[in-house]
């Protein structure tokens, strides 16, 4: 049994829980972080001394930091689609994992401020029209790469889907310009028919509207 620490509505346990869903493994998942129990309590700053979520409970073993949490389910308990053997084969979809989490999360986060978790008054006024140019180039080359097959690896569904995948509820639900990508689009309708995606990577973030 795997126990997952964090608010279903934060997009980093969004990417734990869909993984651990994806790879039909047994779970609870317990309510911490903003709103819920806290994270600064020692017991769970021993957990992860940053006191955020998510936190992964293997047996005895907790991890922390969302990207190491699924590049550890995927060694632990992937196949070798979701998470290839062959040091380069992964290395060719873990480029797609990081560049989800430093480039494409890093613009939709800059979104995500300024539309939803910001009171008006705090956010710049240009914050949005700035966000919308920065994420336009990276929906580009997303929705490229995605042209050349239906998942990042091309045929098979891995654990670079996931770490750039569950980004996109956000990135089309968002108020905000889109540039054309029908590639990305035919896989964000792709990603919405998976059960383990439309249960935890589509969850609501109204709870998180003006907390800053
Ligand atoms: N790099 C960390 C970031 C973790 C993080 O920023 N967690 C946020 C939620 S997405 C958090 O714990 N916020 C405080 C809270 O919810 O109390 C990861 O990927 O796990």
């Amino acid at each position: 049994m795997l126990t997952i620490y964090g608010r279903a509505n934060s997009s980093n346990v969004q990417l734990v829980m869909w993984a651990v869903a994806e790879l039909g493994l047994t779970w609870q998942r317990l309510d911490y972080g903003h709103g819920h129990a806290s994270t600064r309590t020692p017991e769970f700053l021993a957990m992860n001394p940053m006191g955020q979520v998510p936190v992964l409970k293997d047996g005895q073993a907790a991890i922390f930091e969302s990207a190491a949490i699924l590049r550890y389910l995927g060694a632990a308990y992937g196949d070798d689609d979701f998470w290839p053997a062959d040091p380069l084969v992964r290395a060719r979809l873990d480029q797609w994992a990081e560049w989800g989490k430093h480039c494409f999360g890093a613009a939709v986060t800059a979104l995500f401020y300024p539309l939803v978790r910001l009171p008006p008054e705090a956010a710049a006024p240009d914050a949005v029209a700035r966000a919308e140019a920065a994420i336009a180039p990276l929906a580009r080359m997303l929705d490229a790469r995605l042209g050349e097959g239906p998942w990042l690896a091309g045929d098979a569904f891995s654990f670079a889907d996931i770490a750039v995948g569950h980004l996109l509820h956000r990135y089309f639900t968002l108020p905000f310009n889109r540039v054309e990508t029908p590639a990305l689009d035919a896989y964000y309708a792709n990603l919405q028919t998976r059960p383990a995606y439309a249960e935890h990577a589509m969850v609501s973030y109204e709870a998180l509207r003006g907390i800053g």
